[in-house]
């Protein structure tokens, strides 16, 4: 009896939940895209989407506003209010807070990624009010028992130009899960987490702070705009379905 009554609870409000962002009781987004999709004057914020089934609601950040709307954002530093410098159970999980600075966590990128095809944006702003974008054709990676390996598609523009190619094909690293190429380990070394490779041209899980105020190699850098000592005021790693819906609505 207790357990019916948990479980009709949960579905309220999971009810509940899905209704108070998009104002409809049926509907279970599976990404900020849908979301965008099914009303294009959302605006940008924190969201419910169930990227895996109707009973594991997620929340995450969309960025409604950029380039068309309707990206989901796993990546955001804004303020150096969360430690990143974190351990393999905690990026695999996903942590931090949904309306500053966050990791979404491997298994949820996961998830919104193998079932549909998402192109990748990369969105960073310096502390002179400069502000650059990357875009990547595709973005992927592959389950833990593959090392949540990356696989990324062309770069397509963007003038903050290519830093993350170099990251392809490259195993997720944390301090405590050493599978970068280098003889050492990056993330340690480095207080990072990443597609390491030996190590890396973007740091987006670096240390947060102005320039000056970190060493070589642990800021929050994008070696192609800025090189490896100036770490990002703001950044964000964002995914969106390659078959965006015009929202011509
Ligand atoms: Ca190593």
């Amino acid at each position: 009896m207790m357990k019916m009554m948990q479980v009709t609870l949960f579905v309220a409000l999971l009810g509940f939940l899905a209704s108070a962002d998009t104002g409809s009781k049926d509907f279970l987004p599976f990404d900020c895209n849908e979301i965008y999709c099914h009303d294009n004057t959302s605006l940008s914020g924190v969201y419910t989407i169930f990227p895996g089934d109707p009973t594991t609601p997620l929340q995450v950040y969309c960025d409604m506003h950029t380039d068309g709307g309707g990206w989901t954002v796993f990546l955001q530093r804004m303020d150096g209010t969360e430690n990143f410098y974190r351990p393999w159970s905690h990026y695999k999980a996903g942590f931090g807070n949904m309306a500053g600075e966050y990791w979404l966590g491997l298994e949820n990128i996961l998830l919104l990624t193998v079932r549909k095809e998402n192109g990748l944006r990369v969105d960073m702003e310096d502390w002179e009010g400069g502000k650059r974008y990357a875009n990547y054709s595709s973005f992927s990676i592959d389950s833990e028992v593959d090392g949540y390996q990356l696989h990324l598609g062309k770069f397509t523009g963007g003038k903050a130009g290519d830093s993350l190619t170099y990251h392809n094909n490259m195993k997720f690293s944390t301090f405590d899960r050493d599978q970068d190429t280098w003889r050492g380990n990056c993330a340690k070394t480095y207080l990072c987490a990443f597609w390491n490779n030996a190590c890396h041209y973007s740091n987006p899980t670096g240390l947060y702070a102005p320039p000056g105020l970190v060493t070589l190699y642990e800021g929050i850098f994008w070696k192609s705009w800025k090189g490896m000592n100036y770490g990002m005021k703001t950044f964000a790693m964002k995914i969106r379905s390659v078959s965006a819906c015009a929202c011509a609505q």
